[in-house]
C-alpha cells in the first residue's frame, strides 16, 4: 500500500503542480488560509452548490473557501494524494477512491449495501466508522468530516429500449459501460453484468456522443446536470449503488485551526451535507418526469435479479476479504 501511495503521489504531484502553477493560487490570501476544494463535479451540482452557499460562508471569518470545479485543479481520483501531499486542502471523495489506499472502504462502494441517504448518515456516525476515520487521518492525513449524498446510481444507455432492454444483469452482457477508473468501480461494473470501461467523468458526454462507450451509470441529478440525457435514450432504474462522497479535509490544515474554528468547520461541513442531501433528494424525485419529457425511456428492471447477482459477485471476493469482521452485518442492522 505504501509503495502504491508513493508512486501515485509522484504522479499526482506532477499533475497537480502543473495545474497549481497554471492557476497561480496562493495558500494564504488576506491573512486567511485558502481552502482549495477540487472536484470533478460542476458548479451547479447540488453538492457544489451546498458547499459554496453553506460551507464557504460559514467559515468565511477565518478562512477563504476556494472551489475548483470540473476537475480543473486536480484530476478525478488524485484528490486524496493531493491533500496528503499538501497541494490541496479539501475535496469530496468517494469510498472507491479511499479503497485504493484502505481496502476496507470498498464495503461502502459495494452494490446494494447502503439503502438510503439517511442510512448513509447513520452508518457514517456509527462507532463502526471510528477506526476507519482514524486510519484515513493517520495514513492519508485526511479528515472525513461528513457524508454527502450523491444519489442512487442507475444504468443510462445510448440505445433505445427496442435495441437493448435492461431488465436483468444478463441484458448488460457486452455493454461497454463507462465507470470511473478505479478497481472498486470497475468491479461494480462487472458485478452488474456489464463490460466496464474506465473514463474520467469530464469525458463521459463525448464518450456517449461518439459511441466510444454504450452507456454510463450515475444518479438522475447528475444525468441532468451533466446533460447526459442529450446523448442517451434510456435509464434502467437499477439503483445499484446509493452513492456518497465524504467531505475530505486536510488534517495538516485542521491542526492549525483553533478548537473554535475546528468546531465551525465541522458544523459547516455537516450543514452543507444536509443542505446538499435535501437538494439532491428533491431532484431525484422530480427528474424522472423531466427525463421522460426529454424523450428518454425510464423504467424499473428486475431489481431482485440485479441485487442477487451483484451481491453474489462480492461474496468471497478480495474486496470482501478486506472488510472488517462483522462490518456488513453491522451496516445491515443500522436503521434508515
Ligand atoms: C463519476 O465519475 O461517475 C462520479 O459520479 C463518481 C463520484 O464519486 C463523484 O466523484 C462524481 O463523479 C463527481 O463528483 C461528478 O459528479
Amino acid at each position: 500500500m505504501k509503495l502504491t501511495l508513493t508512486r501515485r503521489f509522484l504522479m499526482a504531484s506532477a499533475i497537480t503542480f502543473t495545474a497549481l502553477a497554471a492557476s497561480g493560487s496562493l495558500a494564504i490570501a488576506q491573512d486567511k488560509p485558502v481552502i482549495r476544494m477540487s472536484t470533478p463535479a460542476s458548479e451547479t451540482d447540488q453538492r457544489s452548490v451546498a458547499l459554496a452557499t453553506v460551507f464557504g460562508p460559514a467559515i468565511g471569518e477565518f478562512a477563504t473557501y476556494q472551489p475548483h470545479y470540473n476537475a480543473s485543479l486536480v484530476p478525478q481520483g488524485s484528490e486524496l494524494e493531493a491533500i496528503a501531499a499538501g497541494d490541496l486542502e479539501m475535496s469530496i471523495t468517494s469510498a472507491q477512491e479511499l479503497a485504493n489506499f484502505l481496502p476496507e472502504f470498498s464495503i461502502f462502494a459495494t452494490g446494494y449495501v447502503h439503502r438510503s441517504a439517511q442510512h448513509q448518515v447513520n452508518v457514517f456516525s456509527d462507532p463502526l466508522m471510528d477506526p476507519l476515520k482514524e486510519k484515513v487521518e493517520s495514513e492519508l492525513g485526511v479528515k472525513l468530516l461528513a457524508v454527502m449524498y450523491l444519489g442512487k446510481r442507475h444504468v443510462n444507455l445510448r440505445f433505445p429500449r427496442s435495441e437493448k432492454n435492461i431488465m436483468t444483469p444478463a441484458d448488460l452482457a457486452g455493454v461497454n459501460l463507462r465507470m470511473p477508473g478505479s478497481d472498486a468501480w470497475q468491479f461494480l461494473g462487472r458485478a452488474l453484468g456489464a463490460n466496464p470501461t474506465p473514463v474520467a467523468f469530464t469525458e463521459i458526454y463525448t464518450g456517449l456522443q461518439t459511441g466510444s462507450v454504450d452507456g454510463q451509470d450515475n444518479p438522475l441529478p447528475t444525468v441532468v446536470d451533466a446533460k447526459f440525457y442529450e446523448v442517451t435514450k434510456q435509464v434502467s432504474l437499477t439503483a445499484h449503488l446509493v452513492d456518497l462522497n465524504y467531505i475530505a479535509f486536510s488534517k495538516a490544515v485542521w491542526d492549525k485551526l483553533t478548537p473554535e474554528q475546528q468546531a465551525a468547520v465541522q458544523k459547516a461541513a455537516e450543514d452543507a451535507a444536509q443542505s446538499g442531501r435535501e437538494g439532491q433528494l428533491k431532484k431525484e424525485d422530480e427528474l424522472v418526469a423531466f427525463l421522460k419529457e426529454q424523450g428518454l425511456e425510464v423504467y424499473e428492471p428486475d431489481l431482485n435479479a440485479f441485487r442477487t447477482h451483484v451481491q453474489a459477485q462480492y461474496v468471497g471476493s478480495d474486496f470482501a476479504k478486506a472488510w472488517p469482521e462483522g462490518a456488513l452485518e453491522k451496516i445491515n442492522a443500522i436503521a434508515d
